[in-house]
């Protein structure tokens, strides 16, 4: 369950008074003035979150900028912002808050995120444990978590009750992958930790735009459903990437999960086949796999298996979920492009 990921269409630039806007994608959402107006929102976002970062001592400013500049696709903060498209006040100053909360947020579990997988990458640059220590980059997290409880509490105690069940699901997911499957079913426990660690931000994303938006009640619920339903559909995606694409195809080396000992969709699938594939899979994956020669067979297996298949009928069910979801809004070029959006991640794999 790597969590770099493949990026849509942008480009790059500064903001004003020169804030840096390399993480605000300038995506093409098919309508001029939607873009437009996305796009701008888009640098009043990197704009708050580089002022709300900037403050503190420098030791610290250092060690969270790191991460910050190093750009991200800020697919969180953008969905807040198209969320908010279906309230009174879209994009207001509410909204741009919000959507820098849940960035931030997104930005310590990275930071935490790296120091439990040893990363020694990430977004591009060396993760802060790498360039750092451990310590250094836990704490960074924890400030970062500080930042964003502050923003939170102008936002008013439903946005705080809100986090504080994001936030407990986020570390249940966490704490779920850590402590393995034990007496669960090896797919139950990696769909539960896929939703509460990727599904759960995403959904709040649309939830927390939404509803500083002004949005209805169904609406909101909408969004935030179709977020979780993206998240699912995002990590699965990513998962298949990584076992199934070529190096020059995906930027990574694939079967990382598998080298690291972390069964996602496609080999859990495979592993359950009554099969001679499936067999010999359940003789070698029995832990983190050491040298290159078995990792290339074991992914030879699982092209000759059905586990990518079946991930990618999970992925179509979410799929489904996701427009589902989409039907209970108004029509607009807002939703045309969330479909677009879903659509966009699915067709990573085919
Ligand atoms: C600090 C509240 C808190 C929680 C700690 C570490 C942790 C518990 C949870 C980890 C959650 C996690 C890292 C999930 C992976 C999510 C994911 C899909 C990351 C990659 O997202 P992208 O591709 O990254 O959007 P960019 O860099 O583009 O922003």
């Amino acid at each position: 369950m790597s969590s770099g990921r493949t990026v849509p269409t942008r480009s790059h630039g500064l903001g004003k008074e020169g804030v840096s806007t390399t993480g605000a994608s300038q995506v093409e959402f098919g309508d001029p003035e939607l873009t437009a107006r996305i796009n701008d929102a888009m640098v009043q976002v990197e704009e708050l979150l580089h002022t709300e970062l900037s403050s503190g001592e420098d030791f610290l400013v250092d060690i969270v900028m790191h991460l910050t500049r190093a750009g991200g696709k800020r697919f969180r903060p953008m969905f807040a912002l198209l969320a908010s498209e279906f309230g009174e006040k879209p994009l207001s100053e509410n909204v741009i808050k919000a959507a820098v909360v849940v960035e931030i947020t997104h930005l310590a579990t990275l930071y935490h995120d790296d120091v439990m997988d040893e990363a020694s990458m990430r977004r591009g640059v060396p993760s802060a444990n790498a360039r750092w220590d451990n310590s250094v980059a836990i704490l960074a997290g924890d400030i970062l978590l500080a930042h964003a409880s502050g923003l939170m509490s102008q936002l008013g105690t439903d946005t705080v009750a809100h986090f504080a069940e994001t936030f407990g699901e986020l570390v249940t997911g966490q704490m779920r992958e850590t402590v393995g499957p034990r007496d669960t079913d090896p797919i139950e426990h990696y769909t539960n930790v896929i939703r509460e660690k990727t599904g759960v931000l995403i959904a709040s994303a649309g939830y927390l735009g939404a509803m500083h938006a002004g949005a209805a009640p169904e609406h909101i619920d909408a969004l935030k459903n179709f977020g979780a339903a993206v998240g699912m559909i995002f990590q699965i995606v990513d998962d298949i990437i990584d076992i199934f694409s070529e190096t020059h195809e995906s930027g990574k080396t694939p079967g990382t999960d598998l080298r690291e000992g972390v069964f996602t969709l496609p080999v859990l699938y495979a592993l359950r086949e009554d099969t001679p594939v499936g067999a010999e899979l359940r003789d070698i994956l029995t832990g983190p796999l050491e040298d290159d020669e078995t990792v290339n067979h074991v992914l030879e297996l699982l092209s000759q298996s059905g586990g990518r298949q079946a991930a990618l009928d999970e992925v179509y069910r979410y799929m489904d979920i996701a427009n589902a979801e989409l039907d209970r809004l108004p029509d607009s070029t807002v939703k045309e492009a969330l479909r677009n959006l879903a659509t966009f991640t699915v067709k990573r794999v085919g």
